[in-house]
Order: C-alpha cells, then sequence, then structure tokens
C-alpha cells in the first residue's frame, strides 16, 4: 500500500457532495489538498475545519472549471510548493433535468456538456503535462453509472459521462509511459446536492430520487478514490463501478415503500 501522507491532491468541486468527502478522507490521510469550487466560501470554511480535526494544510481557491482562462490561469498561478501535484482528482460535474431529448432545455445541456466534459479536459490540460515531466502522477476521474449505461431522460447527461470514460480510456494509453496512473470512480446513486442541482433546487423531486431505499454518500465514493490513491506504484484500478446495494444498474432498484 502506498501512503498519501504529504501527497498533493487537487480536487475539483470541492465544496460539496463527492468532492467535499473525498478532501475528508484525504486530510484525515494525512494529505495536503488544494481545493477549488466556485463557491469559495464552503470550501474555505471546509478547509479551517479539516485544519482543525486533521492538521490538514490547503490551498483554496476559487475556480470555475467551465472557464478555460480562469482555470489556465489559476493552475499557472499555484505556488511554488502546490504545484507538484500528486493526484488530480477530477470531481467537478452535475446533471440538468431527466427530460425527453426532443423536448429538454438546451441551456442545461451547456451547462452539463461544459462542465462534465470540457471543464474535466481543462483541469486535465493545465495539470497533466507537470506529471507528465516529473513521470508521476495519478488522475482520478469521478464518472457515473450514466457513464456506461444510457438511460431515458439522461441523453445528454450520459453522454457526457460516456465522454470522461473515453477520455479516461484513452488519457491512460497517453500517459502510459510517463508513470502516471489513470482511474475511473463510477457510483450509481449516491445522495448529494447532485439531485438538488439536477431538477433545478426542487428539493421534493430531488428527495424522491432516494425514496425507499439507502444510496450511496459521498464518504462511500472518498473511500473508493483512496482505495485506487493508495495502491503500490505498480498497481492500478483502471476502473470502479458502485452503487447502492439495491441498484442492479441504471435501471432497476428495489424500493421498499
Ligand atoms: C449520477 C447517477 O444514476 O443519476 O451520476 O445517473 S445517475
Amino acid at each position: 500500500m502506498e501512503y498519501v501522507k504529504d501527497k498533493i491532491v487537487f480536487i475539483t468541486g470541492a465544496s460539496a457532495g463527492i468532492g467535499k468527502a473525498c478532501a475528508e478522507i484525504f486530510a484525515e490521510n494525512g494529505a495536503k489538498l488544494s481545493l477549488s469550487a466556485r463557491r469559495i466560501e464552503k470550501v474555505e470554511n471546509l478547509a479551517a475545519e479539516l485544519k482543525e480535526k486533521f492538521g490538514a494544510e490547503s490551498y483554496v481557491f476559487k475556480m470555475d472549471v467551465t472557464d478555460r482562462n480562469d482555470v489556465e490561469e489559476k493552475i499557472n498561478a499555484l505556488p511554488e510548493e502546490w504545484k507538484a501535484i500528486d493526484i488530480l482528482i477530477n470531481n467537478a460535474g452535475m446533471g440538468r433535468g431527466l427530460n425527453k431529448l426532443y423536448e429538454d432545455n438546451v441551456d442545461g445541456w451547456e451547462e452539463m456538456i461544459d462542465t462534465n466534459v470540457k471543464g474535466l479536459l481543462y483541469v486535465t490540460r493545465n495539470i497533466v503535462p507537470g506529471m507528465a515531466e516529473r513521470e508521476s502522477g495519478h488522475v482520478i476521474n469521478i464518472g457515473s453509472i450514466a457513464g456506461r449505461e444510457a438511460y431515458a431522460g439522461g441523453g445528454v447527461y450520459c453522454a457526457t459521462k460516456h465522454a470522461v470514460n473515453a477520455i479516461t480510456k484513452s488519457l491512460r494509453m497517453d500517459v502510459l509511459d510517463k508513470g502516471i496512473r489513470v482511474s475511473a470512480v463510477d457510483p450509481g446513486m449516491v445522495e448529494t446536492e447532485f439531485s438538488v442541482v439536477r431538477f433545478y433546487g426542487d428539493e421534493e423531486k430531488a428527495k424522491s430520487v432516494y425514496n425507499g431505499l439507502t444510496p450511496l454518500t459521498g464518504t462511500d465514493i472518498a473511500e473508493a478514490v483512496l482505495f485506487c490513491a493508495t495502491r503500490p506504484k505498480h498497481a492500478n484500478i483502471n476502473e470502479m463501478i458502485i452503487m447502492p446495494s439495491v441498484q442492479a444498474n441504471a435501471f432497476m432498484t428495489y424500493r421498499k415503500t
């Protein structure tokens, strides 16, 4: 097993959900955290909490992954001691709507494509060159079961997560000679702000997604990410698909009502 103590872990979308849970578990294990999100106050509070609880060192900054220039500038402007990123967790992602494609809100498509695909690409493009130069690093992409199966009403969301799956596979080939590992962690139902965002703030509708079942938590996924990050150097977890015990796939769940 490899330890993450004192390693620099760069997490996008660290303000909530899986990103926040990753920050917590890596802090608990002694990593140094480079945390970004659009909602900077949330990340600042998290960093303060992790400092107090685990003595974790963090570098916190506001970054919008959908803004190509912002990503480039923020990553270029990392302080010298935060530049040598060991682990990149490409977590920032979102869903918008669950409507029939031909009736869907096109603005939501733009947001999903910009965040889940282009955002992940911008961050990766700016961080992996340093890893390649140092011949060391690990990219862990948070995908989704939606990257493995397409479901009704999820056309664009599923397309973006299929794209993440393809990017993960290609990147793994591109960095094969550079000592860089690339992993995908693909969750099913995780109760985070995901459904609230998907349904544009409709809490009632968001809650109903998890009716009658116990969904995964952000921590369940963060534990999987930590597992990927702590394999010995010669071993890579290519992919992990994780679902609640009562979810068989993207289509079938067992609910006790
Ligand atoms: C989110 C999980 O099942 O809503 O990535 O697509 S699902």
